[in-house]
């Protein structure tokens, strides 16, 4: 017989109200799909179709032959491709070719990077519009896939998501970012290790050589080599034992700026670090950051067009027999492999979506598993950065559904005056607190950005009581693991809105319950009469229109079990600090 522990408390009548959720993707009951448009690039007032791209790139490509083609045949153009003929030095040959580890690595960059890319793609796609500065104001985008915001109905940030297909996006449903991110994390991690691995290889063997530019003189020979591929004469070929300058520029800058910027401006994302960070998240913004990421995305795909293409047309069977066979000769070697190779990708490329679809609760279990502990160590710092007056901003996007019941209808109405929290749980102490009781104690002021996981930030500026404050008060017991937020609301698909959170983060100076914003009383759009503030974690975990607070010793019992609403729902993770 199995012996129940006695659990001394109450469950919070609010559990009630939680809803079991799919352990996959159904589309009929997913947020209906919604296209958004081809994106566009600002210009003032103008939008204009990054479509337009492809024939300015073809006019700009022959236009470009048409030059080099004309300037090789100038006396002093001449001279300069023969001073500058574009080899590294011979001294700095790799004559051990290309070993297993290398060929292996580049296997398994390009593999992860599929799904890196894919799913950053579909990360984008949930706010589907690029900005400079923190704030998010609607029409100061830079760059979208999606129509103005309409400025006759409430416009949630989940409403401005599109859909995205699926052999692109992963799984390339409408707002599926919490299984995108897990993809994209789990191979960030995998792709992170993989390059650290490249680093010290490069560095322990010769291998560097290839690489790493050690002469200024590679600037003018990159120039010429410039000249000569677009001349369609290409340099003579060394791949062997040594990359051209042009080919060691354009590598060096891929593998030592492009691949650590990712990583950055990935990082500068994150609450728990942006709010650690103070001055250096005010300069790298979090929307800084997150055009920057996609700056790196445009350099990547512009490299693998380009690099791919070179490869191909400069003597594919022999570069092939390179970097997949590790041979110098003139076999079909390298062909077969990269075959075989390919079916993988490909074979993988098609299964990630209906996988995902399929399979959600697994990919946020095995994300959770993989990287989940590792993000969640960005929660251990207490955040401290905050910001001024002047940073508040004009705009703050909403998300969520709004609550509906006759009993939040009537606090309304009634100004909230006969509101109340309940604290209950694992505490000495349970107690509620009225609205007037609330206002009464120490009023905690902070002015802080606001980080939804769907990719938008606002500042703004918040006040109500110290969650320290209501934890002296109630003076949860030793078993006390985590507290839970229920709201009035609902969540998207029905049943009640809650999440969960681990003690420390409620310990932290910055958490708190608000009951203003931007000096006003919170408006009920912005979760009044209460709401939560934990600015270590993503938007989702800030409970609004918060009913009752229970402090619990684990939450399987809740809901889905997965501590949260939009972790059981949407496939989150309930630590999210990142
Ligand atoms: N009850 C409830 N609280 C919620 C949500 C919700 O859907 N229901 N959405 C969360 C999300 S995803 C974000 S980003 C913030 C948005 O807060 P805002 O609408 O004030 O901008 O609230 C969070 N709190
Ligand atoms: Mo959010």
């Amino acid at each position: 017989m199995m012996e129940t522990r006695e659990v001394p408390r109450q469950h919070d009548p609010f559990e009630t109200h939680l809803s079991a959720a799919d352990d996959r993707i159904r589309v009929s009951t997913w947020l209906p799909p919604q296209s958004g448009v081809v994106p566009r690039i600002r210009w003032g007032r103008r939008w204009i179709n990054v479509l337009w791209a492809i024939p300015l790139a073809m006019v700009l490509l022959i236009v470009g032959i048409a030059i080099a083609q004309q300037l090789r045949t100038m006396p002093g153009v001449q001279e300069f491709i023969l001073r500058y003929p574009g080899i590294t030095p011979a001294s700095r040959a790799v004559y051990s070719g290309f070993p297993l580890w290398l060929r292996l690595l580049h296997f398994f960059n390009l593999f992860f990077m599929m799904f890196i890319i894919r799913a950053g793609i579909q990360i984008l796609a949930d706010h589907p519009r690029l900005y400079w500065r923190r704030d998010c104001t609607p029409g100061t985008e830079w760059f979208r896939f999606q129509h103005d915001v309409p400025q006759d109905r409430v416009w949630t940030s989940k409403d401005d998501s599109v859909t995205i297909p699926k052999w692109l996006g992963i799984p390339g449903v409408r707002h599926s970012i919490g299984l995108a991110r897990w993809w994209h994390f789990s191979f960030d991690l995998l792709w992170v290790i993989n390059g650290a691995i490249f680093y010290v290889l490069l560095f322990t063997t010769n291998q560097w050589q290839r690489l790493v530019p050690t002469t200024w003189a590679i600037f003018p020979n990159a120039l010429s080599e410039t000249l000569q591929y677009l001349s369609l004469q290409f340099p003579v070929d060394h791949s062997w034992t040594s990359y051209n300058s042009l080919q060691q520029l354009v590598y060096f800058i891929t593998v030592f700026v492009a691949a650590p910027l990712a990583v950055i401006t990935g990082l500068m994302q994150s609450p728990a670090i942006a709010n650690r960070l103070g001055w250096i998240a005010r300069i790298l913004n979090r929307q800084a950051a997150r055009t920057i990421h996609f700056g790196v995305l445009c350099w990547f795909l512009l490299f693998i067009l380009i690099h791919v293409t070179l490869v191909f047309i400069t003597g594919a069977r022999q570069n092939l027999n390179y970097m997949f066979a590790g041979v110098n000769d003139n076999s079909w070697k390298g062909f077969l492999v990269f075959s075989l190779a390919m079916i993988v990708v490909i074979g993988a490329w098609f299964a990630a979506s209906p996988f995902t679809i399929k399979h959600a609760r697994l990919v946020q279990k095995i994300g959770q598993t993989l990287v989940g502990p590792l993000m969640a160590t960005a929660e251990w710092g207490d955040p401290k950065t905050q910001y001024t007056e002047h940073d508040i901003s004009p705009y703050f996007w909403l998300n969520g559904t709004l609550p509906n019941s006759d009993a939040f209808n009537s606090l309304v109405k009634s100004g909230f005056a006969n509101y109340r929290v309940r604290v209950s749980g694992l505490v000495e102490n349970p107690r509620e607190f009225s609205y007037a009781e609330l206002k009464a104690m120490p009023k905690q002021e902070q002015i802080t950005e606001h980080f939804c996981i769907q990719g938008w930030s606002g500042v703004a500026k918040w006040g109500g009581v110290s969650m320290r404050h209501i934890l002296a008060v109630v003076r949860p017991t030793a078993d006390a693991r985590y507290a839970v937020f229920y709201s009035f609301s609902e969540g998207s698909a029905g049943g009640g809105y809650y999440d969960v959170h681990k003690m420390h983060n409620m310990r932290h100076g910055l958490t708190i319950l608000a009951y203003e914003m931007n000096g006003a009383p919170l408006s009920v759009l912005h979760g009044a009469p209460l709401r939560l503030r934990c600015e270590n974690e993503l938007g989702f975990k800030m409970v609004k229109w918060i009913a009752t607070i229970e402090f619990v010793q684990d939450f399987a019992h809740l809901g889905a079990g997965q501590g949260g609403y939009n972790e059981d729902h949407e496939f989150y993770g309930y630590r999210m600090p990142i």
